[in-house]
């Protein structure tokens, strides 16, 4: 067969055309490629037996146009691998970091051109090539790299395209649902042949549930789109497989995913040996890939050399074309090899696609990918030193697969396989990896029929970073022994439904150690945002950088966005350190916060004899004896630790750190360890300090200095009595068991919920959950965190009643209550209260109440209250007495329909359907959903944007969306981050249609009741109310309700019509359709979709909450950021001014739009929310939001102060457009509702960390950016003064009449 062919498509007359005969390896060189032989193995390293792999062209940039049109096949040279002896090694610089930065590095130094969006664990990959290049940093080229943040992943992958499509060398970074965004342009990119490389942190997927954590769903979603895909298993190999990757990807002009795993690998630090740049520029000036550059460029789009690509064909031809890249892909392999021994031979360590570690003679095999290898080499090594022959079978290429080279890495005594696949394709024969195996093994035995067979089985593990160990490994090798080994098992995991769970080892028993002798271990319990967890980093890469040990740290962490548990796990010692696990028996922990040792079982993960640092406030032994729970004395008793007590609390406070105790009890670790000498390590940690809190000014090192001078005296060891040995306890873990699928509420929070709260979820069975992840309402009422150290209490002499401290509270945990004196009776002795003010409230007694153990200690309140009748108190002087008060007024009656709730006051009467959130302290979104929940809490249902809103809105088990007395709530639901919009426009849709279709059904029943028996009058009159007002929600509403007794009562007796009528009943409320999400959703990633929703004249209304950044991955530039702000991916400074959305919602016309600051202007926000759901159309409210990364200056209890000048100074105009005004000299649509513009600007600037960044980076630019942002402010206040006087401006086109609904 001539392997040429020329085909013509009538209709299209497109012509394609394969390798040229001449050029292509023999084709029976290929057809034996393909067959397996027993015991083959892999091809040499070297070319000398290798296929010859392709180039796509010979490339001259000269070259006539229609010749170049046809040599996409010539040979590219093949460059044989140095051999790894003949370079001279460069003594390797060690540096301790993550993988995200050991990958970051390479693809910085060998590429030109970025496009980035951040998703966790990818970004900080994108965040450090940003920086990198803002500090003008070149690679190996002398180019300093261009990044581009675009508006998501789609972007970056269509951005990243066309880049390449230019010629460029061009990368990018991302995972999970970004990948996935990723899959059109991964087709064009490899339908087109192109080099580039996507480094990925292998992530979960959004299913029943969004997970940011690791594991193989994202890439293996990938892996039919032509991409090759390389896996690192280590920090180290996330820096060597990137270099392969890019010298891979430029050899075999494939596109790379080079993958490691999320958080495991991407967030581990590890001590690395770095590649030298100049080494990787002497790789690339080798004529293989100086050639592959030029040829990458001469390709490129030109009008020097034209030709067109991205065609339409036929079926004529289009099945050919896709066939001609066959031999890319059938000679990668070698090209991977080579780039391997390459990099190989600069950094003296050996790398295979497929890599057998074990004994030669090994039976039974593992096979698998990503970091989880490296506990399976840890089990292999334990288990042939104790007498048995195992192995693993590392896979690092999976695509494109080599059959051949993965068996021919088996030992021929090899006569069970266990495949481990980290990911689950639901209704599948197995898992992709596994299924490759199966196949690979299956064809072997075809090809030689007398071969003695295999047996294979699959497995699952480390879903969303689910703990794998060394002792899981050695369960599926267990398995491997047993009479008949469990097939499409699971490990790590127990499961009592399928029951494909393999049970716990035998041969390795929890508790033994497969760490090399001599590691050290630590656990550090912190608090988000306490600094635990940047202390450590520091401490671990101090302990790297200056001593000759190893060092890995890894940081887990708890759904709260602050003040949730943080655990740092640490390791250090003599010998290299795989172990991708967490820390199980520790030699030195310390418990940042006195209250984990009840809430947690701390001592669970502390060595017998180990070190214990606790920080408290009972620092003497008596006292601590009375503190601690029995069950937690005896268990110390019994582990008998050295026990070091230290008020770390005091000496963080009159440091003037406030509540950030990490420094100090860094210095207590440093002290105790003796990991160095404590001058050096003093030393060691003011410069790292001085570092890290360069950019916040100079007081905050010196105080951070003061602390590590203090903590040592204040550190005290004490003896553990021995009476604690006695102590009688109740039960340790009172949990009670699981029982099948938790469906009540209650079920739920016993549980579920209590289990999770307390770090015990990784023992809860498969059977306790309902399989679509839903979670019941109002579960944060059992959380009860008792984070604040100080919390309000109420001086009732000084209270207005204006119930604005209620008003402002993220995580509503201060509350007006009322009283009929009569209800008083039974209250507790300090439950005072005055008599009520105000129309309504007469004869009723009020008081204000704070939750204790559920307020966050923001202190917004106190500031926010006009009559100083709100003082901050010490949590734990006030805990018990004020706790009793918060049970007693919740008991009250909720008497929530005495005050128009669309008045500030009323509106918090009504009880608030959010509560007790996981946002931080004085979060800015919060108070607007909690405002939303109480003006219809009753009928709302939330569509929400990823975000920081669904994270602390909808965090397993947390869920603060709660119901009021008669179980109506909020009804909330997370889609996607890219697709919220569409998402809530479906769900407004949907209900429409329900709606209208239950509309007919009343009208119908009661146009010609058929039914045998009638409904009674009652029934009809009430359902003739309802048919005529059911669009209506407060008349609607209210029938609705009356309604359901009555269908209730008459549903069996009645005929098919009520019955269906009834069967329908829910949807009689009428549903206030609100669609949530923050600036990166609004502005960004879902900006087309928001946009097309503007444009539909529905009636939804959308609320966007604008931190003007992306709040929730840790601060990234939005469209919303202003200009001047640093934020992440604007390291030098966001340049363009803030997208004003509201002129572009405006621009339609009949868009209701309101701009609103809940902390500027109280009023005003209630009014834009009731005006905005009255609307019957589109509505769009823009929220200020501040948010802890604007860095007031002052804390986040200045919010309302700083909402305030953001107002007055124009920097965020307050204003409503109602397309329902109807127009007239005294009625205007517009509604400019910010005063006269006073204060400055710049003083605003000065008070916030964003924009001080660049002032003391580049205070000529800031300046000048200034400058020109107060002008425009004042312009813009000018235009929407002239609106609001009914200038014209705003809908330039007809508008149109909302729909009828
Ligand atoms: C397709 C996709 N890309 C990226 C992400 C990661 N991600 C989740 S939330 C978020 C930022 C949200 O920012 P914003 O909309 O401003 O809300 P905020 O967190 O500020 O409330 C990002 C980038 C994602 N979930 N999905
Ligand atoms: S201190 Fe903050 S969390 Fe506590 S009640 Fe006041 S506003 Fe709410
Ligand atoms: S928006 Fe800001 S303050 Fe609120 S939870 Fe997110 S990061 Fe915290």
């Amino acid at each position: 067969m001539d392997a040429t062919m020329k085909m013509t498509s009538s209709a299209s007359k497109i012509s394609c055309r394969a390798a040229p005969g001449s050029l292509l390896p023999p084709l029976s060189s290929r057809v034996a490629s393909k067959r397996i032989v027993i015991g083959a193995a892999a091809p040499p390293e070297g070319a000398a037996t290798a296929p010859a792999p392709f180039d796509i062209r010979s490339s001259d940039p000269l070259r006539p146009v229609a010749s170049n049109a046809r040599t996409s096949g010539n040979i590219l040279p093949f460059a044989p691998p140095e051999a790894t002896s003949s370079k001279k090694l460069r003594t390797p610089r060690k540096a301790p970091m993550d993988g995200n930065e050991a990958a970051a590095h390479v693809a910085y130094a060998v590429s030109d051109v970025s496009f980035i969006y951040p998703i966790t664990p990818a970004t900080v990959m994108g965040e450090l090539v940003d920086q990198w290049a803002a500090e003008g940093k070149t690679n190996v080229f002398g180019n300093v790299m261009s990044v581009t943040e675009m508006e998501s992943e789609t972007g970056a992958a269509g951005a990243l395209h066309g880049a390449l499509a230019a010629g460029s060398l061009a990368t990018t970074f991302t995972c999970s649902q970004g990948l996935l965004l990723m899959v059109p342009n991964m087709y064009k990119i490899a339908g087109e042949l192109t080099p580039c490389v996507l480094h990925v942190t292998a992530r979960a997927l959004a299913r029943h549930a969004l997970s940011i954590f690791g594991d193989h769903q994202d890439v293996m979603a990938v892996r039919q789109t032509g991409w090759a895909m390389l896996c690192s298993h280590s920090v180290q190999e996330a820096h060597d497989m990137a270099l392969v990757a890019h010298l891979a990807t430029l050899r075999t002009s494939l596109p790379f995913v080079h993958f490691f795993d999320g958080f495991r690998t991407s967030h581990e630090i590890n001590t690395i040996e770095m590649i030298d740049n100049a080494d990787i520029q002497e790789l690339l000036s080798k004529s293989v890939y100086a050639e592959a550059i030029r040829h990458h460029r001469t390709r490129a789009l030109n009008p020097t050399h034209p030709h067109q690509r991205g065609t339409a064909q036929g079926s004529d031809v289009y099945f050919q074309c896709v066939e001609a890249a066959n031999p890319f892909y059938d000679n990668a392999f070698e090209h991977v090899l080579a780039a391997m021994a390459e990099v190989t031979a600069i950094t003296g360590r050996s790398y295979k696609p497929y890599e057998y570690v074990g004994a030669p003679d090994a039976d039974k095999v593992i096979v698998i990918m990503g970091s989880g290898s490296q506990a399976v080499e840890e089990a292999v090594e334990y288990l042939n030193g104790t007498g048995h022959r195992v192995g693993v079978l590392k896979v690092r290429l999976f695509r494109p697969w080599r059959s051949e080279s993965f068996l021919g890495e088996l030992p021929s005594s090899v006569s069970k396989i266990a495949v481990l696949d980290r990911t689950k394709e639901s209704g599948a024969a197995g898992e992709p990896m596994y299924q490759q195996v199966a196949a690979a093994l299956h064809q072997l035995e075809l090809d030689n029929p007398t071969m003695p067979r295999r047996s294979i089985v699959g497995g699952r593990f480390g879903l969303a970073s689910k703990e794998f160990l060394p002792s899981h490994a050695v369960a599926v090798f267990e398995n491997l022994d047993a009479p008949t080994p469990m097939r499409d098992f699971t490990v790590g995991i127990m499961d009592d439904v399928t029951r494909r769970s393999l049970p716990p080892s035998q041969l390795l028993p929890a508790g033994v150690s497969t760490l090399p002798p001599g590691t050290f271990e630590c656990l550090f319990w912190g608090m988000g945002s306490d600094g635990t967890v940047g202390a450590n980093k520091e401490a671990i890469k101090i302990i790297a950088s200056n001593t000759p040990l190893s060092a890995q740290a890894y940081f887990s962490y708890d759904a709260h966005k602050s003040g949730g548990v943080t655990v740092s796990h640490l390791r250090f010692g003599p010998s290299k350190i795989r172990a991708p696990y967490l820390v199980q028996q520790a030699d030195y922990m310390a418990v940042n916060h006195q209250s984990y040792m009840a809430k947690y079982d701390t001592l669970a993960g502390l060595k017998p004899g180990g070190v214990l640092v606790l920080n408290t406030t009972f620092t003497t032994v008596e006292s601590l004896s009375k503190y601690l729970p029995a069950s937690v004395k005896k268990r110390l008793a019994a582990l008998q630790p050295r026990l070091y007590l230290i008020d770390a609390l005091s000496v963080a406070r009159s440091s003037g750190l406030g509540k950030h105790v990490n420094m100090v009890m860094q210095t207590v670790f440093f002290n105790l360890s003796g990991v160095l000498t404590m001058d050096k390590a003093i030393a060691l940690l003011k410069k790292s300090i001085s570092k890290a809190y360069e950019r916040k000014g100079p007081e905050v090192v010196a105080k951070n200095h003061a602390a590590v001078d203090a903590a040592i005296a204040a550190l005290k060891h004490v003896e553990i009595p021995a009476s604690w040995a006695d102590v009688q306890t109740a039960a340790l873990h009172p949990n009670p068991p699981a029982k099948t699928n938790s469906g009540s509420r209650w079920e739920f929070m016993e549980q579920v919920a209590r289990p999770m709260l307390a770090l015990e979820g990784d023992k809860l069975p498969v059977s306790i959950f309902s399989p679509e992840g839903f979670v019941p309402p109002g579960t944060t009422i059992i959380e009860k965190r008792a984070i604040a150290s100080q919390v309000p209490v109420w001086k009732s002499e000084n209270c207005t009643q204006c119930n604005i401290c209620a008003f402002v509270c993220p995580h509503a945990a201060i509350r007006p209550s009322l009283a009929q004196p009569g209800e008083l009776a039974n209250a507790p002795a300090a439950f005072t209260s005055i008599p009520a003010k105000g129309p309504g409230l007469q004869g009723l007694q009020y008081r204000i109440q704070v939750s204790p153990y559920d307020c966050t200690g923001c202190d917004l309140c106190t500031h926010a209250c006009p009559d100083n009748a709100l003082e901050a108190k010490p949590l734990s002087s006030v805990l018990e007495v004020e706790n009793a008060n918060w049970d007693f007024a919740r008991s009250l009656p909720v008497l929530d329909n005495l005050m128009d709730r669309t008045s500030v006051k009323g509106s918090q009467l009504q009880q608030p359907l959010m509560e007790f959130s996981g946002a931080c302290e004085g979060c800015g979104e919060t108070p607007y959903v909690k405002l939303l929940t109480q003006l219809f809490g009753d009928r709302l249902i939330i569509a929400n944007a990823t975000g920081c809103s669904s994270i602390w809105g909808g965090s397993a088990p947390s869920n603060p969306y709660t119901t009021n007395a008669d179980g109506y709530g909020p009804a909330w639901a997370n889609s996607l981050f890219e697709d919220n919009a569409q998402f809530g426009l479906g769900i407004a849709t949907g209900t429409l249609q329900r709606r209208q279709a239950l509309h007919r059904r009343v009208e119908q029943l009661l146009a010609a009741p058929q039914e045998a028996v009638a409904p009674s009058e009652k029934l009809r009159s009430a359902l003739s109310r309802w048919a005529e007002h059911y669009q209506d929600a407060e008349v609607a509403n209210v029938v609705a309700k009356e309604l359901q007794p009555l269908l209730e009562a008459e549903k069996d007796t009645a005929g098919p019509a009520l019955a269906a009528v009834y069967a329908e009943r829910d949807m009689l409320h009428k549903p206030s359709t609100w669609i949530v999400g923050g600036d990166g959703w609004a502005y960004d990633i879902g900006f087309g979709g928001l946009d097309h929703v503007l444009a539909s004249g529905e009636n939804v209304n959308i609320l966007v909450l604008d931190t003007e950044v992306y709040s929730n991955t840790g601060g990234q530039r939005s469209k919303a950021t202003p200009m001047s702000a640093v934020a992440k991916f604007a390291a030098g400074g966001k340049e363009r001014p803030k997208k004003d959305l509201g002129a572009i919602a405006m621009s339609y016309g009949d868009v209701y739009v309101a701009s609103t600051s809940l902390h500027a202007n109280y009023g005003q926000v209630v009014k834009a929310m009731t005006e905005a759901e009255r609307y019957p159309g589109v509505s769009l409210v823009l929220c200020y939001s501040p948010c802890m990364l604007h860095g007031i200056s002052s804390g986040m209890c200045s919010a309302i102060d700083e909402s305030k000048m953001a107002v007055d100074t124009g920097y965020w105009p307050l204003y409503r457009y109602n397309p329902a005004v109807k127009e007239d000299s005294s009625h205007h649509r517009f509604q400019l509702d910010s005063k006269k513009l006073k204060g400055d600007i710049h003083e605003l600037f000065a008070h916030e960390n964003r924009f001080q960044i660049l002032e003391r980076k580049a205070p000529e630019a800031a300046r000048h950016m200034h400058e020109v942002m107060d002008e425009s402010v004042h312009e813009r206040f000018q235009k929407y003064k002239n609106l609001a006087a009914g200038g014209p401006g705003i809908a330039s086109q007809q508008q149109a009449p909302p729909k009828q609904q």
